[in-house]
């Protein structure tokens, strides 16, 4: 059985995608991060970034209590657990590395670039003036676009990003759900799209996006205390 520690978020559906995908058996244990859950204690030991996702298996290798945090070293120990979804180092060497390069290329580049993206054309707009934001908005939004051009390049050669669908287009996928977020309209990257109606229509995936899906829902306007949980006091330890 696998403990894990989510909220539904991109992060947190590679990993919902992924336990859907493989049938493993997990216990749901939502942490509310607009309501500073992540910053609790018993969360911390485990989870020290305060982020969701993390997981702690019950039944980890060698009968021991494994517990995994940061989505990227989840997936690969997932994929490792069950076989799937990522060739072993042993049988196939290239496709493995391959698999691994794409993951790494989403937790270093897909991931912190379109979240900032869409802080800087979302929730920044509530505290900060349009002329303020301005350099954000054009730095991160032009690195949206040029991740999603690498990425349609990469998927006009393949049907996924390393052979066989993998935990890294589980890892990307979930960052494509909202382009507009971006301020990418998804018509310019046409493999990209072809990419995400595949994937969309599979049934785990289908499962896995539903997820905490009610209780996760983005408020129109942060509070001010929710503010100081995401991005203000509370977020960097000054209250
Ligand atoms: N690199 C981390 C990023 C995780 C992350 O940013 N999680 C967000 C939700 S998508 C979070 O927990 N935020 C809580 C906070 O900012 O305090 C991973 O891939 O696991």
């Amino acid at each position: 059985m696998i403990d894990l520690y989510t909220w539904g978020t991109p992060n947190g559906h590679k990993i919902h995608i992924m336990l859907e995908e493989t049938g493993l058996d997990y216990t749901v244990h939502p942490v509310n991060i607009r309501a500073g859950e992540q910053f609790e204690e018993d969360f911390l030991s485990f989870s020290p970034n305060n982020r969701i996702p993390a997981m702690i298996d019950r039944d980890g290798e060698g009968g021991n209590e494994i517990s995994v945090f940061e989505s990227g070293a989840m997936l690969i120990y997932l994929a490792d657990k069950t076989g799937q979804f990522m060739p072993s180092l042993a049988d196939d060497p290239v496709g493995h590395y391959d698999v691994l390069q794409w993951l790494m290329f989403q937790m270093g580049g897909v991931g912190p670039m379109f979240g900032q993206a869409g802080h800087f054309r979302n929730y920044a707009r509530e505290r900060a003036s349009e002329e303020e934001l301005q350099y954000g908005i054009d730095r991160y939004t032009n690195e949206a676009h040029r991740l999603y051009g690498v990425l349609d390049r990469q998927l006009a050669k393949r049907d996924y990003l390393a052979g066989d669908y993998s935990i890294a287009d589980m890892a990307v996928w979930p960052w494509c759900m909202a382009p507009d977020r971006r301020g990418v309209d998804p018509a310019d990257f046409p493999n990209v799209l072809r990419w995400f109606d595949t994937i969309n229509a599979r049934p785990a995936v289908q499962k896995a996006v539903q997820v905490l899906e009610v209780e996760s829902q983005r408020p129109a306007v942060h509070d001010e205390k929710s503010w100081s949980i995401m991005f203000g006091d509370r977020q960097f330890g000054k209250a």
